[in-house]
This record gives C-alpha cells, sequence and structure tokens, in this order.
C-alpha cells in the first residue's frame, strides 16, 4: 500500500501533538481531510482508533488509524520519504544522527510537556506554578545546548531544513506565547536562550508552521479554560 490511500487527521487545532503532525503534512505537501475533535464529547471514530489513550492526534491512512505524534510523524517520513523532486525528510539520514534527534524528541516530551501541564493545568499555588515554570526553564535551556549540537550552525535542528526536533518541540509554540501572557515573560527568553528564541521565530515563518502554530494567546487561554472546566466536571 505504501504511499497510496487517503489521509485524515483527527485533531485539535491547540494539541502540540496534533500540530506537529500538521506541520509535517503541510512539509511533504501531502493532502489531508482535518477533522477537529471536541475532547469533552470524543467521536466514535476517535474512541474506535485509539481504544488505548482516546487521545489525539490520529492518523488513519486509508483507513487504519497510527497514534502517538512521535509516532505518527515518524510513519509519515518512513511512507513519503524525503525525494529528488523536493520533498524533504525529517528524520535525519545518518543511523548515529537518527538516533540523537529521537533522544531530544523523547527528552521533549518527558521534560517539557510535564511542566507545560503544571503550568496551564496542575499547579493550584503560585509556587507551584512558579515551581513549573522553573523546570520547563531549565529544560529550555539543555535544548539550547542540544539546538547546537543538532543544528551545526543551520537554522534548524534538523539542519538546513525543519526536522524531528523541530516538529516535536515547535508544536509547544503557541502555548509558549499563552504561557508568557500567562507569567507575564517570556519561556523562550531571548537573554537566556538566544538560540531557541531565533530558531522560533524561523520555525514560526515557514510555510509548514503558518495557520497551524496558533499565535493568539488570548485565544489558548480561554480554550484552557474550557478545558479545565471539562477536567473538574469529569472529577465530580
Ligand atoms: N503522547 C501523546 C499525547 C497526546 C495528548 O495528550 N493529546 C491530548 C490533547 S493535547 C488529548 O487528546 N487528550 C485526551 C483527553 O483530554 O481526554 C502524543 O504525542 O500524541
Amino acid at each position: 500500500m505504501a504511499g497510496s490511500g487517503e489521509l485524515k487527521l483527527l485533531g485539535v487545532w491547540s494539541s502540540p501533538y496534533a500540530i506537529r503532525v500538521r506541520v509535517v503534512l503541510n512539509l511533504k505537501s501531502l493532502p489531508y481531510e482535518y477533522v477537529e475533535e471536541n475532547l469533552g464529547d470524543k467521536s466514535d471514530l476517535l474512541l474506535a482508533s485509539n481504544p488505548v489513550h482516546k487521545s489525539v492526534p490520529v492518523l488513519l491512512h486509508a483507513g487504519r488509524p497510527v497514534n502517538e505524534s512521535q509516532v505518527i510523524v515518524q510513519y509519515i517520513d518512513e511512507v513519503w520519504p524525503g525525494d529528488a523532486g523536493g520533498r524533504p525528510s525529517v528524520m535525519p539520514s545518518d543511523p548515529y544522527e537518527r538516533a540523537v534527534a529521537r533522544f531530544w524528541a523523547a527528552y521533549v516530551d518527558d521534560k517539557v510537556r510535564p511542566a507545560w501541564l503544571a503550568i496551564l493545568f496542575g499547579s493550584k499555588t503560585e509556587e507551584e506554578r512558579a515551581a513549573a515554570v522553573a523546570q520547563a526553564v531549565a529544560a529550555l535551556e539543555t535544548l539550547e545546548g542540544a539546538f547546537g549540537e543538532c543544528s551545526k550552525g543551520k537554522p534548524f535542528f534538523g539542519g538546513d531544513g525543519v526536522g524531528f526536533v523541530d516538529v516535536v518541540l515547535g508544536g509547544y509554540l503557541g502555548w509558549f506565547t499563552a504561557i508568557d501572557k500567562l507569567i507575564g515573560r517570556r519561556l523562550i527568553d531571548p537573554a537566556r536562550t538566544p538560540a531557541l528564541a531565533a530558531w522560533e521565530e524561523r520555525f514560526r515563518a515557514t510555510d509548514a508552521a503558518k495557520g497551524v502554530v496558533p499565535d493568539d494567546a488570548d485565544k489558548l487561554l480561554e480554550f484552557r479554560q474550557t478545558l479545565l472546566r471539562w477536567s473538574a466536571s469529569k472529577a465530580k
């Protein structure tokens, strides 16, 4: 079957994980149907396609579901690899560099995700939120070093073009803007992490990210209130 068959993506506009997949589909100029899910009332298709986690994103390729954003991104890159016609690769071609990219992508979800969740949804006091912000900042400082290692002086973690670590971290950028507004300072602070701050601008300016990475902090913060209401009503 390889690259034949229709693509349908179940996502949520603000989901860092769905955004990763949309950026890669755009990078590769792959046509797909986008279905916006309501996490307060999940569709039967979502529940049937991802019965284990019941989360977005889900990519349906010719009707077959692929789950988990990092897995989906790598699946897309394997089925539609880079080619001489200009379709870019997301994963590095060298096995060692591929391992390094996977390491840093895992680091993003191991360290940035819990801090992001704690800042926006988990912290009950200002102290708890400050501790979560400190965790996020520490992870971003480590990623500043990773950027040097992976980019080797080029514009992206992936080198000349957007690669795996770019899309994995780039998925969070919309929410980082919302967090900046919430805490009154920048998470990707140009004074502390200048390479990442410059990278953020470059990433957001790519055609693949434009219109997909949200930039409206107020809209995201409003959506955060909806998510908090849903989780409070589930907890009752
Ligand atoms: N590890 C998953 C995380 C996906 C995830 O957490 N998705 C959230 C939306 S951002 C979700 O669908 N949550 C389900 C829920 O809230 O019930 C991935 O990388 O795809």
